[in-house]
C-alpha cells in the first residue's frame, strides 16, 4: 500500500483533509492556483465519492456472489437535490469532514451550498423515487434505480413583474462530481424501421435510426451501513461517434452534426413540451430509451449471473421491475421483445415471465394525466412494440370475453371499452363476432402491413391523427352547408391499461387513493383480478427530512427519547407523546423552531427583498402549482383576511389576528397557463399587502422563487402551519405533508391522499380539517352544473374585492371567472374552491385561536412529530420488498 495515497476507509479528519487536497490537485476540473469554494466543494465531493465507490463495489460484488433477487426501480424522475451533506451524514463522517475542511480554511456549510440541486424530477413522484433509494440502501436491499441523465434539470423559475419565467437549469455546468461514466456499458436503442418476417417464422425489427445509451452511475449510500446501491442514469449518443466528416469539410456543418444532435437531444430536458408532434416523438423516445437500455442491462446482468446455463424462466425469481407511474410502461413490450426476438423464447414463455416480473405504481387519478399515445405515432416509432401491444390487447380481449361471457352484450361492450389497451380500434378479427353490428366502433383500423415505412423526413410526412380537438366551429353548428363529417376518433394506446393488464401487482400510494384506484379508475380490472391490487402508502426518508435538515430538532428528539435509534426506527418517535406538555421540552422545541425561522427570515430577505418577522406564524404552501392543489383557495383566504383587517381599527385588528407570514413556493408547468396566472396573482397580492403600512407585520405574503429540494430543506423545519388543501379525491398522496408533520408543523387540509392517514396518526385534535369529502365531489359538481350552487356571500365579497383593482390594474377575469359558472373561462369551479371557501376560512379562524395559546400549539407540534412514525419511507420500502418484490436484505460481511 502506498502511504502517500490517502485511503478513504481511514476517515479521520487528517486523512480526509489529505484526500481533499489530493483531489483538488489531481482530479477536479479547476485551475491549480486557487482553492476557492466551488473547487473545495468538488474536491470534497470526490473524496466522499471514493468511499462510496469502494462500498458500492463491495455491495455489487456481494450481490453478484449471492445471486439474490434484485429490485429495479424505473423512473423518469429522480429528484435527488444536493448529495454532499446527505452522503457524509449517512457515512457518519459529518464531523470529520467539517474538521478537515476547517483545516483547509473552509466551512462545511459554505462548501455544501456550492452544490447544484440535481433536479431530475418535477415534484412528489421524483422525490419519492429518491427517498426510496435512500431507504433501499439503508435497509440493505439489493436494488438499483434507473433513470435518464437530463442535461438540464427542471427549469429555474424566475419571478418577474409578468409572473413566472423559465430559464434552463444547467446543473452539469461545472461537472457532476458524484457520477462515474461507464463507457463500456452502453446499449443500442432503435427507433422507426420495419418489422419483417424471418425465414424462421419470427418477426424482426430492422433498419431505422440507431442511437446508443451510455451508463452514468451515481452511488447511493445507506445510513449507518456500508451498503451503497446504484442509480444508473442513461445518456444518449450516436453509435461509434458517427460524424459526417465529408459534409463538415464541405462546409455543411449543421448536417455533419445532425445525427449527434438527434441522439443527444433525447436527454436534454425532462418533459419536453409535447404540444407539437416533434415534442411528442421526443418524449416517447425518452421513455423508450429508459426502458430499452435498462431492460437490456438487467437481462445482461441476469445472464451473467446465471453462468453457463441460463434458465429464462428464473427471471422472476431474480428480477423485480417496478414502474414508477406509466412513463416506463414500454418496458413491458421491450422485455417481451428481448425475450422473443433476441433470446428466442416463445410468446407464451415471454408473456409468463414478463407478467411475473413487472409491477406498476399509480400516482394519479386525474384523467388528463393518464398517459395515452397515438397508435399511429407509436407504430411509426416503435413498430415491433406495437405488434406486441396488439397481441397483449388481443390476449386481454380474450380474457374479458371468457370471464364476462357473451350473454350480456351491453355489459361485455362496456367492459371492453373500459379495459382494452387499444382505444378506438376494432376488435381483433378472432373476436369480431362479439360486437353488436349496430354499435360497431366507428374507427376502422386497417392493420398496418407487415412492414412499416422508412423513417419519415418531416413531421408532415408522419401525417398523424392526434387527439387534438378540431378547430373551433362555433356558430357553424346549425349551418347544414358547413356540417363536416365527424372526425374519426384517434386510435390510442392506453398506457395505464397496459400496465394493469401485464403487472402482477398494481398499487396506489395512500389508502384513500388505492380505494379510488380499485373502485373507480380501474374498477373493471379490480373485478377481474382483485388479487393484483394493493396499497403502499408513501413515505419520506427521515435522514434527509429531519436528521440532516433539522439538526436542532433532531438533537432535542434524541435527548428526550434517550437514543438516536429513531432515525432508523421511527416508531420510537411516539415516545415523545408522553412529554408533549413538559415545559422544558416545550421551551426547547419552540427555541429550535425559532432558530429555523431566523434562517428563513434571512433567506427571504436575500431572495425576495421582503423583511418578515420571526415572531409571526410561518404558514407555508409549497408544491407544484396546480388548480387541484388549490393555491387559489389559500390566496383568496389571505385576500379575505386582508380585507377584514382593513375594515378594522388597529387595536381590534391586533386582538383578532395572529401575525402571519404566508409563504408560497412551487413551479407551474411552462405551458400550464392557468397555473401561471395563479403565480402572478399571488405575487400581485403579496406586493400590495407587503407594502401596506396599516398592516405591517400582521400579514406578509411571500412567493419564494425557484422552489426545489434545497429550499424545502430550509423551509420545512421553520414551518408552523402547512397547507394541503387539494379538492378531495384528487391528490394521490402528497409527501410534503409527511415532511411537515415530522418537523413539528401542524397541517390544515382536506380529507385527501395521505392527509387522511396523517390525521389518524397525529390525532384529530392536532390537524385542522375542512372541506368536502371525496365521496361528495361528484354530486357537488353536478349541483354546480345544474346551477343549484349558491355561493357563500363571503366568497362573492372576496372575488368582488379582487376585481375592484386593489391588487393592480388587472381584474383577474380569467382566474375569477374560472371560479364561477362562466363558460368563457372554462371549468365553472371544477375544483370547488367556492364550495370549500367558507369552511376553509372558518378553519383558519380556529388556527389563529390555537396559535394564540402557545402551549397548546407547541403540544400540537410535538404530537405531529410523535405521530409521524408511519411515514418513513423505510416502512414503505419494507412493504414493497415483502408484498411486491419478494426481495430480502443482504448484510455485507
Ligand atoms: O406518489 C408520489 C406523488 C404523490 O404524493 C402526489 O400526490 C401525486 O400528485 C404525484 N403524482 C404525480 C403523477 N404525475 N403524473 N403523471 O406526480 O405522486
Amino acid at each position: 500500500e502506498d502511504p502517500s495515497i490517502p485511503s478513504p476507509l481511514k476517515p479521520d479528519a487528517a486523512s480526509i483533509a489529505s484526500s481533499i487536497k489530493y483531489h483538488a490537485e489531481f482530479t477536479v476540473p479547476f485551475s491549480p492556483d486557487k482553492f476557492e469554494l466551488p473547487k473545495a466543494f468538488f474536491a470534497t465531493a470526490q473524496s466522499v465519492r471514493d468511499a462510496l465507490i469502494i462500498n458500492g463495489n463491495a455491495t455489487y460484488d456481494y450481490c453478484e456472489k449471492l445471486n439474490v433477487k434484485q429490485a429495479y426501480y424505473l423512473s423518469m424522475e429522480f429528484l435527488q437535490g444536493r448529495a454532499l451533506l446527505n452522503a457524509i451524514g449517512n457515512l457518519e463522517l459529518t464531523g470529520a469532514y467539517a474538521e478537515a475542511l476547517s483545516k483547509l480554511g473552509h466551512d462545511l456549510e459554505n462548501v455544501a451550498v456550492q452544490e447544484a440541486d440535481a433536479a431530475l424530477g418535477n415534484g412528489g413522484l421524483g422525490r419519492l423515487a429518491s427517498c426510496f433509494l435512500d431507504s433501499l440502501a439503508t435497509l440493505n436491499y439489493p436494488a438499483w434505480g434507473y433513470g435518464l441523465r437530463y442535461r438540464y434539470g427542471l427549469f429555474k423559475q424566475q419571478i418577474t413583474k409578468e409572473g413566472q419565467e423559465e430559464v434552463a437549469e444547467s446543473w452539469l455546468k461545472m461537472g457532476n462530481p458524484w457520477e462515474v461514466v461507464r463507457n463500456d456499458v452502453s446499449y443500442p436503442v432503435k427507433f422507426y424501421g420495419n418489422v419483417v418476417l424471418g425465414s424462421d417464422g419470427k418477426r424482426r425489427w430492422i433498419g431505422g435510426e440507431d442511437i446508443r445509451a451510455v451508463a452514468f452511475d451515481v452511488p447511493i449510500p445507506g445510513y449507518k451501513t456500508r451498503t451503497t446501491i446504484n442509480l444508473r442514469l442513461w445518456s444518449t449518443k450516436v453509435p461509434s461517434e458517427e460524424f459526417d466528416l465529408s459534409a463538415f469539410n464541405a462546409g455543411e456543418h449543421t448536417k455533419a452534426n445532425e445525427a449527434l444532435l438527434n441522439a443527444e437531444k433525447i436527454c436534454y430536458i425532462l418533459y419536453p413540451g409535447d404540444e407539437s408532434i416533434e415534442g411528442k416523438i421526443l418524449r416517447l423516445k425518452q421513455q423508450y430509451t429508459l426502458c430499452s437500455a435498462s431492460l437490456q442491462d438487467i437481462i445482461a446482468r441476469f445472464e451473467k449471473r446465471s453462468g453457463k446455463h441460463v434458465n429464462w424462466e428464473e427471471i422472476p425469481e431474480k428480477v423485480a421491475v417496478q414502474m414508477n407511474d406509466t412513463h416506463p410502461t414500454l418496458c413491458i413490450p421491450e422485455l417481451m421483445r428481448i425475450l422473443m426476438d433476441l433470446k428466442g423464447l416463445s410468446w407464451k414463455e415471454a408473456w409468463n415471465i414478463t407478467k411475473r416480473t413487472v409491477a406498476y405504481t399509480n400516482h394519479t387519478v386525474l384523467p388528463e394525466a393518464l398517459e395515452k399515445w397515438s397508435l399511429e405515432l407509436m407504430q411509426k416509432l416503435l413498430p415491433r412494440h406495437v405488434d406486441i401491444i396488439e397481441m397483449i390487447d388481443e390476449e386481454l380481449v380474450g380474457t374479458i370475453i371468457a370471464e364476462c361471457g357473451t350473454k350480456d352484450p351491453v355489459l361485455l361492450e362496456k367492459k371492453l371499452k373500459e379495459m382494452r389497451i387499444l382505444e378506438n380500434v376494432d376488435l381483433p378479427p378472432a373476436f369480431a363476432e362479439f360486437i353488436r353490428p349496430e354499435e360497431e366502433p366507428v374507427a376502422s383500423s386497417e392493420k398496418e402491413p407487415e412492414t412499416t415505412a422508412e423513417e419519415p423526413e418531416t413531421t408532415e410526412e408522419l401525417n398523424i391523427n392526434l387527439e387534438d380537438e378540431p378547430d373551433d366551429v362555433q356558430g357553424r353548428e346549425n349551418d347544414e352547408e358547413f356540417l363536416e363529417p365527424e372526425p374519426e376518433p384517434p386510435m390510442m394506446v392506453r398506457m395505464a391499461n397496459l400496465c394493469v393488464a401485464c403487472s402482477h401487482a398494481v398499487n396506489g400510494v395512500a389508502e384513500i387513493h388505492s380505494e379510488i384506484v380499485k373502485k373507480e379508475v380501474f374498477h373493471e380490472f379490480f373485478m377481474l383480478w382483485p388479487e393484483k391490487f394493493q396499497n403502499k402508502t408513501n413515505g419520506v426518508t427521515p435522514r434527509r427530512w429531519i436528521r440532516f435538515c433539522n439538526q436542532e430538532l433532531s438533537k432535542i428528539i434524541t435527548k428526550w427519547i434517550g437514543t438516536e435509534d429513531w432515525i432508523l426506527h421511527t416508531d420510537k418517535l411516539a415516545e415523545l407523546r408522553k412529554f408533549a406538555d413538559n415545559e422544558d421540552l416545550q421551551t426547547q422545541w419552540r427555541a429550535a423552531k425559532r432558530n429555523n425561522k431566523m434562517k428563513v427570515v434571512r433567506f427571504l430577505k436575500e431572495k425576495t427583498g421582503y423583511a418578515v418577522s420571526p415572531d409571526a406564524m410561518f404558514d407555508i404552501q409549497v408544491k407544484r402549482i396546480h388548480e387541484y392543489k388549490r393555491q387559489l383557495l389559500n390566496i383568496l383566504g389571505i385576500v379575505y383576511r386582508y380585507k377584514k383587517m382593513k375594515a378594522m381599527d388597529p387595536a381590534e385588528r391586533t386582538a383578532k389576528f395572529v401575525p402571519r407570514v404566508c409563504i408560497f413556493g412551487g413551479k407551474a408547468f411552462a405551458t400550464y397557463v392557468q397555473a401561471k396566472r395563479i403565480v402572478k396573482f399571488i405575487t400581485d397580492v403579496a406586493a400590495t399587502i407587503n407594502h401596506d403600512p396599516e398592516i405591517g407585520d400582521l400579514l406578509k405574503v411571500v412567493f419564494v422563487p425557484d422552489y426545489n429540494v434545497s429550499v424545502a430543506e430550509l423551509l420545512i423545519p421553520a414551518s408552523e402551519l402547512s397547507q394541503h388543501i387539494s379538492t378531495a379525491g384528487m391528490e394521490a398522496s402528497g409527501t410534503s405533508n409527511m415532511k411537515f408533520a415530522m418537523n413539528g408543523c401542524v397541517l390544515i387540509g382536506t380529507l385527501d391522499g395521505a392527509n387522511v392517514e396523517i390525521r389518524q396518526e397525529v390525532g384529530e385534535d392536532n390537524f385542522f380539517l375542512f372541506g368536502a369529502q371525496a365521496h361528495e365531489i361528484a354530486g357537488l359538481r353536478k349541483e354546480r352544473a345544474e346551477g343549484k350552487f349558491v355561493p357563500d356571500p363571503r366568497f362573492e365579497e372576496v372575488k368582488a374585492f379582487v376585481r375592484s383593482g386593489v391588487f393592480g390594474p388587472s381584474n383577474y377575469d380569467e382566474l375569477m371567472g374560472s371560479l364561477e359558472g362562466n363558460e368563457g373561462f372554462g371549468r365553472a369551479d371544477y375544483f370547488l374552491v367556492g364550495k370549500d371557501f367558507p369552511s376553509y376560512i372558518e378553519c383558519q379562524e380556529q388556527v389563529d385561536k390555537a396559535y394564540q395559546d402557545q402551549k397548546r400549539w407547541t403540544r400540537m407540534s410535538i404530537l405531529n412529530t410523535a405521530g409521524s412514525c408511519k411515514f418513513s419511507s423505510d416502512r414503505t420500502i419494507h412493504e414493497y420488498a415483502k408484498d411486491i418484490w419478494n426481495i430480502s436484505p443482504i448484510e455485507l460481511p
